[in-house]
């Protein structure tokens, strides 16, 4: 394959541990599925892995040149963070607030400046640890929640990246993540990305909506129009390195655990989970449940047991401690009720387990019961069931973790509902062996297929895709020479007609319409404009001839209003275009006086050949609802009408048919051979202008979004920057 940029993966972590004991250095690795997933694309990309080695920076201050040395070896790069910053970015603001509030416990964050800081200074040292290395054209993948304000920080720093970001963890409802108080700051971080991937649905839909309404973004089909980028999100389900798992089982190191453990649990049925101690992660519920199931069905005591296992983490978080506490007790006191000489009903192991082992839980439980109360993915459930090469086993699962979306046939469970999970623990137990070996196998054929490699390989597909479909947005930038050109046609052309759009064109858009009158910089462009005798300006806008004549009376400017119905040509009176009528409205406009109602912040405005409902001021998810609803109602009333209704920039706009700008401006058009023309616009009414110049004429898109227009300016500013420009040219 082609050898393209670097491709450069960033994470808090990397994939390898430094330590030191007695002043001696050592490398740990982590066999990790994201190492496996993205192992494949180290022979197409020139690729470095960056992040933190794990270890203060103090400790290793002296060590550090070798410890890179060494690093380099394995294409790792460490980040340097002090130990300050190790307190309060990572144990800090990563793991005591957005952990939490990321799960659903707002309780337990903590909102903190001060770790706030440290959040923001720790994306700062990765983002300068970056900028050593990358290079216009190389592509990043940043990883998880620690680094969510890096996308943004490399976008500012470096041009011409491609920047992924995946989110581990769950995106939580607007709701909770606007509890935040930093949250315009973190979405615009993870905006600066080109694209965003998820575990679920649920967490694109999560993070849209948050964009949309926090920071007022529009999406459409999970592509986010930001100022001058789209950005897409997407879901991208993380899978396990499937065939390790599946080979693993049948080893002899796995063989010789799976009869050791045998031996200690005898006959009984076995029952694992499998968890980091975390709150997250449901635990001691479902040692409830696991109660209940003993107390509601005496005849399985004596012939299960629950091997659960659970890894030591975040040692010294006061969450943590507490948990561990309950979860000793708890064990101590079901274990003490039920057991018998020759059965613990629960075999408690704290501690976490080499591969070996692991493999061998798997392969021995009768059940999993994996039962987070949130879980990002949860690549647990996966491994349990890729482990089964027997089929002989059943998956109880949690609907709150993301891998329940993908993972249908297992037993799925409210993790809270103890009564449910007991109840469904005696069904896993007493499941026929068909049912279980096609359950398993169906699950199987999804996990193979999209397993860790699948999972990377897609991401970077889709991450190029969205640059292509980037560049298709843009259309290409009046600058540089193309501008040049732009000013050396005009100057030399005699017959010059400049079609300008107003709102969002050469003014920004208001929250109410009246309030966008030209200021004082835009009414001397223009006069500086006509001052030129062989330029002629339009204005060609939606807006009513009343307000437009009052804005531009002193002015030698045209003026087509109402998406063309009206002309009033300098020094002249308004005249229609083309004969209208306008019976149609007594019809339409009960219906949106009943829209207007029903949603708080809209209004009417009514023109003479349209009606227009604005939305621009209401809540943007009411208002998507009640805008579709409105459409749907509008369409069907006006089957038989010679009327249209046209989505604008938050607006629906309910009119004649045979008006249009593009028709508009061909009638002005015939009434002379122009050898320049010009037309900036910058919505959907714009394009019909645009669709109809000759090729050779000048178009200009302002804003973002697929257009016909030729030219590209980001802003009304850009556009009159341009306008001086021509505005100053002497003579004719
Ligand atoms: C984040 C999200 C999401 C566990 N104990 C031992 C051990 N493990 C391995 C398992 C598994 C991994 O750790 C834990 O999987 P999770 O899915 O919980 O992943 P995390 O990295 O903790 O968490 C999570 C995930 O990212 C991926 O996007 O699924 O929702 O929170 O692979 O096998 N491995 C060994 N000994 C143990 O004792 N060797």
């Amino acid at each position: 394959m082609e050898k393209k940029g670097k491709l450069i993966i960033v994470s808090n972590r990397l994939p390898i541990s430094v330590s030191k004991k007695a002043g001696k250095i050592s490398f740990q690795r982590s066999i990790g599925g994201l190492a496996t997933g993205l192992a494949s694309f180290y022979k197409e990309y020139d690729s470095l892995w960056v992040g933190w080695p794990g270890i203060a920076y103090e400790k290793i201050r002296e060590d550090f040149q070798q410890v890179k040395k060494e690093l380099k070896k394995d294409k790792c790069v460490p980040v340097a963070l002090p130990q300050s910053l190790v307190e309060q970015f990572y144990h800090g603001f990563c793991n005591k607030t957005i952990w939490p509030l990321f799960h659903y416990f707002p309780n337990y964050a903590v909102f903190s400046d001060t770790l706030w800081n440290a959040y923001k200074k720790g994306n700062e040292l990765f983002a300068e640890a970056l900028e050593d290395i990358l290079r216009p054209g190389d592509t990043v993948w940043i990883h998880d929640f620690h680094l969510m304000l890096l996308p943004r920080l490399l976008r500012e720093s470096i041009e011409d990246l491609s920047i992924g970001f995946f989110l581990h963890i769950p995106f939580p409802s607007s709701e909770i993540f606007r509890l935040m108080p930093w949250r315009d700051e973190v979405l615009e971080g993870l905006l600066g990305a080109d694209l965003v991937g998820f575990h679920t649905a649920d967490y694109v839909g999560h993070f849209l909506s948050s964009v949309r309404r926090i920071l007022g973004y529009e999406n459409s089909f999970n592509q986010i129009l930001a100022e001058n980028r789209m950005i897409q999100a997407d879901v991208f389900p993380m899978g396990i390195d499937y065939k390790t798992f599946k080979a693993a089982v049948g080893t002899d190191e796995v063989k010789a655990e799976i009869e050791r453990i045998k031996r200690r649990v005898g006959d009984s049925k076995v029952i694992i989970s499998v968890d980091r101690l975390d709150y997250t992660k449901g635990l001691l519920h479902r040692l409830e449940a696991f109660e209940r199931f003993l107390d509601r069905y005496p005849k399985w005591r004596g012939k299960v047991t629950f091997i659960l296992l659970v890894v030591p983490s975040r040692v010294g978080v006061e969450q943590y401690a507490k948990l561990k506490k309950n979860l000793d007790e708890m064990v101590g006191r079901i274990n003490g009720k039920y057991d018998t000489i020759g059965w613990i009903p629960i075999w408690y192991l704290y501690r976490s387990v080499p591969q070996s082992v692991l493999s061998a839980l798997y392969a021995i439980g009768d059940v999993a019961l994996i039962t987070p109360i949130r879980d990002g993915m949860n690549l647990v459930a996966k491994e349990y069931v890729a482990s089964k090469i027997d089929g002989n086993g059943v998956l109880v699962l949690g609907e709150l973790a993301g891998a329940a979306r993908e993972m249908g046939e297992a037993i799925i469970v409210s993790p809270l509902d103890r009564s449910g999970v007991a109840d469904a623990i005696k069904q896993a137990l007493e499941m026929p062996s068909e049912e279980k070996a096609l359950r398993i196998s169906a699950m199987q054929k999804r996990l193979e297929r999209y397993d860790v490699v699948r999972w990377a390989r897609d991401f970077m597909e889709r991450l190029t895709h969205t640059k292509e479909k980037q560049a298709m947005f843009m259309g290409k930038k009046l600058a540089g020479r193309d501008e040049a050109a732009l000013v050396k046609t005009y100057a030399s052309a005699h017959n010059r007609v400049l079609f300008l759009d107003y709102d969002g064109t050469l003014v920004g858009f208001r929250d109410k319409p009246e309030k966008a009158m030209p200021d004082k910089e835009l009414l001397e462009i223009l006069e500086r404009l006509t001052r030129q005798k062989a330029t002629e300006i339009v204005i060609v806008s939606g807006r009513d001839p009343y307000t437009l004549q009052n804005w531009f009376s002193s002015l030698k400017v045209n003026i087509i209003a109402e998406h063309g119905v009206w002309l009033k040509e300098i020094d002249g009176d308004w005249e229609m275009i083309e004969l209208l009528d306008s019976e149609w409205k007594e019809k339409v406009r009960p219906i949106l006086e009943l829209y207007t109602d029903r949603t708080p912040g809209s209004f009417i405005e009514e023109k003479e050949f349209s009606l227009v409902w604005h939305y621009r001021r209401c809540d943007p998810i009411l208002a998507t609802v009640r805008s579709r609803e409105l459409k749907d109602a509008l369409l069907q009333l006006i089957a038989n009408l010679e009327i249209g209704v046209l989505e604008g920039n938050k607006v629906i706009e309910i009119k004649n048919t045979s008006i249009n700008k593009g028709r508009a401006i061909l009638h002005w058009l015939a009434r002379k051979d122009y050898d320049f023309m010009f037309v900036a616009g910058d919505d959907w009414t714009d394009e019909d202008m645009f669709e109809v110049l000759p090729d050779w004429a000048y178009s200009i898109k302002i804003g973002f979004g697929i257009s016909k227009a030729r030219y590209r300016l980001d802003s009304p500013f850009e556009l009159r920057q341009i306008l001086m420009k021509l505005a100053s040219i002497k003579g004719k």
